[in-house]
C-alpha cells in the first residue's frame, strides 16, 4: 500500500517551496484506478466500472497571472521545464511535460482564464502498468487549476478536458474511462459509467466485508497509448458501427449481435472487435446487477469471460497476462482478467482473503518458471477520487 496522499503532501509542498522560492497555493491528489470490467468499451460510448486506488498523483501548484507555466515532477531527473501559455502546440511535446501543459492548453483552448501557474508534482501511480498514471497527472492539474482560477467546473467536466488533453495535445486516442475514474470514482465504491452521457451510479464495493480481496498484479511489462495497436482497436470498432449504420458500437443490442455478426459477412476482423464490444457491455450491466444483488462472488466467471474475449476476440492480451490469469483461476481464485488498455500492464485477480497466499505464490512461482519478471503484487481497496489536500 503506498502512503497516503495526505501524508505526502507536506514533503511535496516543502520541496515546491524549494524549487520556486513560496510555499505553493495549495496541494491536490488524484488516483490512479483499476477498472473491473468494461474494457475498451469508453470509445464506443459503452459502460465501464472502475475504481479508484489508493495511489496518487500529488501536485503542489501556485497560480500565476505572467502566462509562464513552470512545470516539476519528482518522478523524472531534470530541472524546472519553463512554458508560455500562449504557445503550447499541440503534439510539440514527447516529455512527462505534454500531460499538465496538455491540460493548460485545453482549459484555455475551451475559453477559461488560465492564465500560468508553478507545478511540482510527484505520483505514487505505477507508469506504464496500465493503472492510468496518466490520467491521474491530467486530472490533479485540472482539478487544481480549476479551484486555483476559480472555473468552478464538475469533476465530469474536468475529465473531459483532460481526455482532450490527451487526445489532441499528447496525441493519444484515449477514452473517457480514465480521467472519469480519477476524477469521480468514491471511497468504498466502484464507478458505473455511461461513457455516452457519463452518467454514473456509485457501486458499494466492499470485499473486506464479505472476506475476499481484489489484488492488482502489475506484470512490469510496459504498455504505451500513443503506439499503435490500441488506436487500430479504434478505428476497426469504428469502422464496425459504420458497416452495421449506428452511431457507435454501444447501439448494437447484445440481443441482435448475431445478426449483425452475419451482416459484417467476412470482415473477420471487424467481426471480432464487435463481439468484444458488444458481449463486454452486456457483462457490465451483469456485474452491475449481480453486485446490486448481493451476489458478489458470482462476479468472478465473468471477469474471465471478459479476458477470453480481449485476449481472442480484442487481441489486447500478451502471454504474461494470460499467464496471471490462468494462474490465479488454477490456484483457486474466485475470476480474474487483464484490466486497462492491455498489452502489458496489469491483471485484477478477485479472491477469498484466506487464497491470497497461495494464489500470489503460484503467479511468482509461475512467472519465475516462464522466465518472466517478478510481478509486483498488490491489494487493491477502492479509494477516494480527486481532491484538494492542503
Ligand atoms: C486505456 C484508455 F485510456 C481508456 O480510455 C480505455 O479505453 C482502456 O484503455 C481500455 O478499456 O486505459
Amino acid at each position: 500500500m503506498s502512503e497516503s496522499s495526505e501524508a505526502v503532501a507536506g514533503s511535496v509542498a516543502e520541496r515546491f517551496e524549494e524549487l520556486y522560492g513560496a510555499a505553493p497555493d495549495g496541494v491536490w491528489a488524484a488516483p490512479g484506478r483499476v477498472n473491473l470490467i468494461g474494457e475498451h468499451t469508453d470509445y464506443n460510448d459503452g459502460f465501464v466500472m472502475p475504481f479508484a486506488l489508493p495511489h496518487t498523483a500529488v501536485a503542489a501548484v501556485s497560480r500565476r497571472d505572467d502566462g509562464i507555466l513552470r512545470l516539476h515532477s519528482a518522478d523524472v531527473d531534470g530541472p524546472v521545464v519553463e512554458l508560455a501559455v500562449d504557445a503550447l502546440v499541440p503534439q510539440s511535446d514527447k516529455r512527462w511535460t505534454a500531460y499538465p501543459a496538455g491540460v493548460v492548453w485545453a482549459l484555455r483552448e475551451a475559453g477559461h482564464t488560465v492564465t500560468g501557474a508553478d507545478v511540482h508534482l510527484a505520483s505514487t501511480v505505477p507508469a506504464g502498468a496500465g493503472l492510468s498514471s496518466s490520467a491521474a497527472l491530467e486530472v490533479v492539474v485540472a482539478l487544481a487549476l480549476n479551484d486555483l482560477f476559480g472555473l468552478g467546473l464538475r469533476g465530469w467536466q474536468l475529465a473531459r478536458l483532460s481526455q482532450r488533453a490527451e487526445n489532441v495535445y499528447v496525441g493519444a486516442p484515449v477514452g473517457i474511462m480514465d480521467q472519469t475514474a480519477s476524477a469521480c470514482c468514491g471511497t468504498g465504491h466502484a464507478l458505473f459509467l455511461d461513457t455516452r452521457d457519463l452518467s454514473q451510479r456509485q457501486i458499494p464495493f466492499d470485499l473486506a466485508a464479505e472476506g475476499m480481496r481484489l489484488l492488482v498484479v502489475d506484470t512490469r511489462v510496459k504498455h504505451s497509448h500513443s503506439e499503435g495497436e490500441y488506436g487500430k482497436r479504434r478505428s476497426g470498432c469504428e469502422k464496425g458501427a459504420a458497416l452495421l449504420g449506428v452511431d457507435a458500437l454501444r447501439d448494437v443490442p447484445y440481443a441482435e449481435l448475431d445478426a449483425a455478426l452475419q451482416r459484417l459477412g467476412d470482415e473477420e476482423e471487424v467481426r471480432r472487435l464487435v463481439r468484444h464490444v458488444v458481449t463486454e457491455d452486456e457483462r457490465v450491466e451483469r456485474v452491475v446487477s449481480l453486485l446490486e444483488s448481493g451476489d458478489t462472488r458470482a462476479i468472478g466467471p465473468v471477469l474471465v469471460e471478459g479476458h477470453a474475449s480481449l485476449r481472442d476476440d480484442f487481441r489486447v492480451s500478451c502471454p504474461e497476462l494470460d499467464l496471471v490469469v490462468e494462474t490465479a483461476v488454477a490456484s483457486g481464485a474466485l475470476g480474474a482478467r487483464m484490466t486497462g488498455g492491455g498489452f502489458g500492464g496489469s491483471a485484477i485477480v478477485l479472491a477469498e482473503e484466506t487464497d491470497v497466499p497461495t494464489i500470489t505464490k503460484a503467479v511468482e512461482e509461475a512467472f519465475a518458471a516462464a522466465g518472466f519478471k517478478t510481478p509486483r503484487v498488490f491489494e487493491a481497496v477502492p479509494a477516494a477520487g480527486a481532491r484538494r489536500v492542503r
